[in-house]
């Protein structure tokens, strides 16, 4: 049998102390003693999340949710000593996330989820971590601007700020709910509906997978920043989080995942490295 190499052992040593994947940030190399963030199981964070946000929060072909959401969370994770194995993620339909949370069904729940006033009431959120746009999508050349939606069929994801958005502010429009993005985006193909309102960068994705589909309306959600969900009152677990997520953005472990997964759109300052 051949022997390791040297450089071999010295990458398992500097993997056991925690070391290297995740930054110079000190990383915990096991769940701390206790239950110090009042989880479900003290050894291992219960993530509930989406299966098809992408690219925030999806199953890859192998079933494995990935994303820039779930890889900054992970990566968060094990800052606080829980690795890849002691973080074990749940696809529900997004509208079911805040409630499942708020009933101790999940430690965390992890979707692009944005940050209101409403949502405040019923779970806290972690800093913010991620700012972006609502968006229109759509085959129809004569949707160019909102009132172009007056008479015609809008998808909207049940229970998402698009959603309320469009309740607010498209009324004109017949709003069709969907449980997830991936039936809405077939019921857009099938011509069920005109257009389907979600993320951005979702939509991007859609329009790159299916030619005839473009993105005709952009809606700033900058004051709806995305963060990590937790059960009210778990304070001990948030400001854990936050710390954790402050020492991702301040080594560039958010950068890195952001040029990643959003690649060339343009880097929010207040997320990078302060110097
Ligand atoms: O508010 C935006 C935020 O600015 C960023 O673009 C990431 O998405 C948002 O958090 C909005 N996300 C929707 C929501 O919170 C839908 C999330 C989803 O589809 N998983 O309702």
């Amino acid at each position: 049998m051949q022997k390791p190499s040297r450089r071999l052992l010295g990458i398992v040593a500097l993997a056991a102390l925690g070391l290297i994947g995740s930054g110079r940030a000190p990383v915990l190399a096991a769940p701390p003693p206790g239950n110090p963030y009042h989880l479900i199981d003290r050894t291992t964070i219960t993530v509930g999340s989406v299966g098809d946000s992408k690219p925030y929060a999806f199953t890859d072909a192998s079933g494995n949710f990935t994303g820039f959401d779930i890889e900054l969370f992970r990566d968060v994770a094990r800052r606080l000593g829980f690795d890849s194995s002691h973080v074990i993620v749940i696809g529900q339909d997004f509208s079911a996330l805040l409630p499942s949370v708020a009933n101790g069904r999940f430690d965390v729940a992890v979707a692009a989820i944005g940050t209101t006033a409403a949502r405040k009431k019923v779970v806290d959120f972690s800093d913010g971590y991620l700012v972006g746009f609502l968006s229109v999508l759509t085959s129809e050349s004569t949707i160019r601007t909102p009132d172009d939606l007056a008479g015609k069929r809008l998808g909207i994801l049940q229970g998402s700020l698009e959603a309320i958005y469009a309740e607010k502010h498209f009324t004109k429009t017949s709003l069709v709910e969907f449980p997830d993005d991936n039936s809405a985006v077939s019921a857009l193909n099938s011509g069920t509906i005109d257009a389907h309102f979600l993320d951005y960068e979702s939509a991007k994705q859609d329009a790159q997978r299916f030619p005839s589909l473009k993105i005709a309306v952009n809606i700033p959600s900058f004051d709806a920043p995305a963060g990590f969900v937790v059960r009210k009152g778990n304070t001990a677990f948030k400001d854990a989080l936050n710390k954790a997520l402050h020492a991702a953005m301040q080594d560039g472990t958010w950068e890195t995942l952001f040029k990643k997964w959003f690649p060339g759109d343009p880097l929010t300052p207040q997320y990078l490295p302060q110097h």
